[in-house]
């Protein structure tokens, strides 16, 4: 596959390659169905489920809430791996902080829904971890339309962070539309058809 490379000489970069996965430079596109247009004026951001009210939120609004900064290594289920990725975007934290979102005591996973009904279920923990972002911008830029424009739920590893779970990038939801909180853990689309429901890339966990 052209763009890979083979030898990881580096060995402070080779202990950040998960077992089964090689390297690219490219960043490559995968997703099921179409990729969806953003209509701006019918754009809403929600969060519903176990909180003690419901958010919804203008793009306007999404846009103008404070943003952090990461930088993290990807890690794809296909087995490719890309380092160093550059996201922006507003963490869970955040919106934890400004009081706009109050978790109930019984919410324990976030399920992440994106356009087209498509959702993607995570621990409310890991998605409250600095490895995971609500992501509208990529490398300086907004996000491509084909990688999740303009919101999407990223997730990746931060090297030296080894507290952090670290799962597939497949935990995040390109097209986001909003979080639902809730008490009881709920598959999403790929976990259905069998990618296992924990993903941690470190103990390989592809499929069930
Ligand atoms: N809305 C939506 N988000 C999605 C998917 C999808 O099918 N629909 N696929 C996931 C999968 S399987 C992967 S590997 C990543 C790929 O992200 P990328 O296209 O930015 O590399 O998006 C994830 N997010
Ligand atoms: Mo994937």
């Amino acid at each position: 596959m052209k763009g890979l490379m083979f030898n990881v000489n580096d060995k402070e970069a080779a202990k950040r390659i998960p077992p089964g996965q090689l390297l690219t430079q490219r960043f490559p596109v995968l997703h099921y169905g179409p990729v969806p247009k953003f209509d701006e004026k019918s754009w809403l951001f929600r969060v519903w489920g176990e909180v003690e009210a419901p958010l919804k939120m203008s793009w306007a609004e999404f846009s103008s809430l404070p943003r952090s900064k990461v930088k993290m290594d990807l890690h794809c289920v296909t087995t490719w791996s890309k380092l160093d990725t550059e996201w922006e975007g507003v963490s869970l934290n955040t919106l934890l902080e400004l009081g706009l979102v109050k978790p109930k005591p019984e919410a324990r996973f976030v399920i992440q829904h994106a356009e087209y009904g498509f959702t993607v279920n995570l621990p409310l923990a890991v998605v409250r971890q600095d490895n995971f972002l609500l992501a509208t911008h990529y490398d300086g830029k907004p996000l491509s339309p084909e990688h999740g424009y303009p919101l999407r739920g990223v997730c990746g590893a931060i090297p030296g962070r080894l507290e952090l779970k670290d799962v597939y990038l497949w935990k995040g939801a390109k097209w986001l539309r909003g979080l639902e909180l809730s008490a009881a853990d709920r598959p999403g689309f790929w976990e259905r058809v069998g990618y296992h429901n924990e993903a941690d890339i470190w103990l390989e966990q592809r499929r069930e």
